[in-house]
């Protein structure tokens, strides 16, 4: 672990105005923890806007706080910036220019990547997920942790430990996880809202990427694609291809699963997801990318197929 807890701590305590953000496109962990962060702050009397550049995905509406989330600055002044989950200061999107705006940057994440952007910093590549980081804080404030900042964290916990599934999912995320229950958190109640509420689109969009699985001829690598137009077709933003990925990893014998996404402007979005052995955030940071060890990615300029070869072959090139 890097960075200054006691430091981030006073900061918390003597500030009043905060203003929170994450990276694009976010998931529960990421929403999980703003939220929670934010939810306390006010609690303690303070002022706290959640800016994010992408809307809250439709699973984590149920998610205490999330009404709360805005999508635009409305010129208001912030004594400190708290950047989360963010893994390098671009990921932050069109909101990065606020947080630039702030006198004091706090940046509290777990990615293996990040460059330690701001004044003050909480790095931990070993925590499952940056909703265990805002519980160091809050615990190591003696912050009450109350339901509806538990269900939060609870929820950062279990989406990027994959509902307890990967490697990354250390005793720390257990113990927190069952805090959160003791704190009255219903695993049942969250899990259907987090992983039980798809619509039907969603599910025949599914049908139609999982057309597109390519499989690699060592059955190594398996890669699906999503084209705008399946989105359009479906009815559907990007947010609903989460977790799709999952699919192709899932196979006998696949170790990284590639999703591409073409997107505006004659770029590619590329996620990576590994079983262990190959650290994929070493290949998506080759284009410019990062993330974790078991899941990264990166947005690479090109026309699909260009992508898709030159990704596949610098993935095949670090396949052990
Ligand atoms: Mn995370």
């Amino acid at each position: 672990m890097r960075g200054d807890l006691s430091a981030i701590c006073r900061v918390l305590r003597e500030k009043d105005r905060f203003l929170i953000a994450c990276h694009e496109n976010p998931e529960g962990d990421a929403i999980g923890s703003e939220l929670a962060l934010a939810l306390a702050l006010r609690k303690m009397g303070k002022t706290a806007t959640v800016l994010n550049a992408d809307p809250v995905p439709a699973n984590l509406l149920f998610l205490p706080g999330a009404d709360t989330v805005v999508f635009t600055e409305d010129g208001s002044k912030y004594d400190v910036a708290v950047v989360l989950d963010c893994g390098s200061p671009e990921r932050t999107g069109r909101v990065g220019q606020e947080l630039r705006k702030c006198p004091l940057l706090v940046n509290i994440d777990h990615h293996r990547t990040n460059g330690d952007l701001g004044e003050l910093s909480l790095v931990d590549p070993d925590a499952a997920a940056t909703g265990l980081l805002i519980h160091r804080v809050l615990s190591a404030m003696g912050y009450e942790i109350d339901l509806d900042v538990a269900t939060n964290i609870y929820v950062a916990i279990l989406t990027d430990t994959g509902s307890f599934h990967y490697g990354s999912t250390s005793p720390e995320a257990f113990e927190v996880a069952g805090e959160m229950v003791r704190r009255g958190v219903d695993p049942w109640a969250v899990a259907e809202q987090v992983c039980e509420t798809q619509s039907a689109n969603r599910l025949r969009l599914l049908g139609r990427v999982l057309d597109s699985l390519e499989v690699s001829a060592d059955g190594r690598v398996a890669c699906i694609t999503t084209m705008r137009e399946d989105l359009r077709e479906f009815a559907s933003g990007k947010d609903a291809l989460e977790g799709f990925i999952n699919y192709p990893r899932s196979i006998v014998g696949v170790e990284v699963a590639v999703s591409f996404r073409d997107e505006e402007g004659g770029i590619c979005r590329v996620s990576f997801r590994s079983k262990g052995r190959v650290d994929v955030s070493a290949v998506a940071a080759r284009f410019g990318g990062g993330g974790h060890r078991n899941a990264a990615g990166c947005t690479v300029p090109g026309t699909l197929a260009d992508v898709k070869k030159r990704v596949l072959e610098a993935l095949a090139a670090v396949l052990p």
